[in-house]
């Protein structure tokens, strides 16, 4: 189900609610820890779509640092590459969680404009487990994401793939908001 689709420049911008690793997609973006070995949550549910050859793919990947990201490919999943990123565990928002947040999406974006990828869904990076509050979570995913869009030439899609219908309510806001209405 589309909740809210914008558009800004040629770049088309979906808010829905749906499994992540059901989407046929150039990427999906998985909201990892740093071992890259998987875990609970979304992460969880990637690698046992994918298959074992992902968890093989990440032991030579040899980790991956809180805001950074790094890519695989996507083995039994539709999406043919996994980028795989490390949002921050939030502890109070002042050790730099919001800087951290938001690097995971430029990150995982600058990842497409290497790669040539021209469609990418990102999960609310970090507001699960990590427990970063949900409303500032997404408001900085649009915005960092929006503001990355005109460095970032291949990309033409970019979907927020909300888990709950709350999740979609604050990325459809925050889209809403940033790219201006209709
Ligand atoms: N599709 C889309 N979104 C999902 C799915 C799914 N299949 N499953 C969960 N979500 P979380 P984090 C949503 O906890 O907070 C792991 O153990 C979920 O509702 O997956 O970044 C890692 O290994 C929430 O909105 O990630 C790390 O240790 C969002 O995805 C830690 O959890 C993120 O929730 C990372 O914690």
């Amino acid at each position: 189900m589309t909740t809210l689709t914008r558009r800004v420049g040629d770049v088309q911008l979906d808010v829905i609610v749906a499994d992540i690793t059901t989407l046929s997609v150039d990427a999906i973006v998985n909201a990892a820890n740093t071992s890259l070995l998987g875990g609970g949550g979304v992460d969880g549910a990637i690698h046992r779509a994918a298959g074992p050859e992902l968890v093989a793919e990440c032991r030579m990947l040899h980790g991956c640092k809180t805001g950074d990201a790094k890519i695989t490919k996507g083995y039994r999943l539709k999406a043919a590459n996994v980028i795989h990123t490390v949002g921050p565990v939030w502890n109070g928002g002042a050790l730099g969680e919001d800087d951290l947040l938001a690097s995971c999406y430029r990150r995982s974006l600058e990842l497409c404009r290497k790669h040539q990828l021209t469609s990418v869904a990102f999960p609310a990076i970090s507001t699960g487990i990590y427990r970063f509050p949900a409303d500032r979570a997404a408001d900085i995913a649009v915005r960092t994401t929006i503001e990355m869009l005109p460095g970032t030439p291949s990309v033409t899609r970019v979907v927020f793939c909300c888990f709950s219908e709350p999740s979609a309510g604050l990325h459809a806001e925050a889209l809403g908001r940033q790219a201006g209405p209709c």
